[in-house]
């Protein structure tokens, strides 16, 4: 989640000046940029123009001063000068990435050294694992979502990486860092949806469906074939968990060129998919799947849609969009496809690729009886943040 650093043009200052941006990624009104270190009120100054004339380092500490910013854009922005004993300027300007990247291009540009934003409560000394997933609790999707990153910035991972550290120095641990990986796509899942995409052949009710599946009515249905043609996403939760759903053109060889493009886009989206819906029509029992086989071998629901008009075959999931039948038995199958085993409160899980990665190399070492490999690659995890 951490931001990649900006390389400074001028050595950075000796005892170092940290520039980091305290709101969230995205679009929001006003973004707060955070210096602080020795050489705050400096960088600042060489950055900010007073609409008052008088630099911050003629203000007292506790001074909000409106300016503007030196650049070609002239931002206007607001300067809060904070901190005794400790220097710390907060730079408030528009919420655009652009201008976030301008402001801290141009302090970076000054000697500061961009962080990622420290939340006000980490605890001194708390592992690098711990701090990413209070970073990762900015961008949880959910409410469910925010629990479950809750509990690793409380210091659930941090605790079952220590307990696996102690196992791996007693030669065990294999069992404890696999359960602990098998949980690290639900963890970045938490902060970027699952992507599920409905499709099957032209009129089955793909649309139908996924209005169904939403609760409201987003994506025009209609009786003839091959009507949807562009991709249509939106964002759902399933039993709390984050999910974008996509809608697609009917798949089948179309002559008119709009809704051939509209099948190409269809067949990008089943590459992207974590989990395909193959929706079939239980009026056309015999009909085989529309799915493609260049399709990923990835998660596969077949979905028997229209059960109203006929039975669907004994066992399957079947649903009725125009009823609403079988609509909640789809929603909680997603689910259990998705998060097979819903960790428990309290459970500990990686929370991003690179702690995914660490972990994956730490059970590689563990599984070839490199211990002393395996119990680095989970240190390195453990070490406080901010140390690299
Ligand atoms: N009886 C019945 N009709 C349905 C059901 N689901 C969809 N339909 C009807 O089937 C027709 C096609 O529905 P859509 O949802 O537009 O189908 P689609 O798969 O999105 O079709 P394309 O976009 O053309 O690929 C419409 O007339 C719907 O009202 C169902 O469960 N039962
Ligand atoms: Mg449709």
């Amino acid at each position: 989640m951490s931001e990649k650093p900006v390389v400074s043009g001028k050595p950075a200052m000796s005892a170092q000046t940290a520039v980091s941006v305290q709101t969230a990624e995205g679009r929001g009104a006003v973004a707060v940029v955070q210096v602080t270190g020795p050489g705050a009120v400096d960088a600042v100054d060489a950055c900010f123009l007073a609409a008052s004339g008088r630099p911050l380092a003629q203000q007292p500490p506790g001074a909000i001063r409106f300016g503007r910013w030196r650049d070609a854009s002239g931002e206007e922005v607001v300067v809060v000068r904070r901190g005794s004993p400790d220097p710390a300027v907060e730079v408030h300007c528009h919420g655009g990435a652009a201008a976030v990247r301008a402001v801290v291009r141009d302090l970076v540009a000054q000697g500061c050294v961009q962080q990622p934003a420290r939340p006000e409560h980490a605890p001194p000394g708390a592992a690098a694992v711990t701090l990413d997933a209070q970073l990762a609790l900015r961008h949880a999707l959910t409410e469910r979502a925010v629990g479950v990153l809750l509990d690793q910035a409380e210091g659930a991972l941090e605790r079952a990486l220590r307990e696996i550290a102690d196992s791996l120095s007693a030669g065990g641990g294999v069992d404890q860092l696999r359960q602990l990986l098998d949980r690290a796509e639900l963890g970045q899942r938490l902060t970027s949806p699952w992507r599920v995409v409905l499709a099957g052949a032209p009129n089955v009710g793909k649309s139908s469906l996924i209005n169904a599946l939403l609760g409201y009515s987003r994506a025009i249905v209609f009786d003839q074939p091959g009507t949807t043609r562009d991709v249509l996403t939106a964002a759902a939760a399933i039993e709390g968990w984050p999910v974008s759903l996509s809608d697609t053109a009917g798949l089948r060889a179309a002559d008119d060129p709009t809704e051939a493009a509209g099948v190409e886009l269809a067949r990008q989206m089943l590459q992207q998919a974590d989990l395909i819906l193959d929706i079939r029509d239980a009026a056309q029992p015999d009909a085989p799947s529309a799915i493609p086989a260049d399709a990923p071998a990835t998660r596969r629901l077949v979905v028997w849609n229209k059960q109203d008009l006929a039975p669907a075959p004994a066992g399957s999931l079947s649903t009725s969009a125009a009823t609403g039948q079988g609509v909640d038995d789809l929603l909680a199958a997603i689910a259990r496809s998705l998060v097979p085993h819903p960790p428990e409160p309290g459970a500990a899980l990686p929370v991003t690729a690179a702690h995914a990665e660490q972990l994956a190399r730490a059970l590689a070492a563990a599984q070839r009886g490199d211990y002393a490999a395996a119990l680095q690659a989970v240190q390195a995890l453990l070490a406080p943040a901010g140390s690299d």
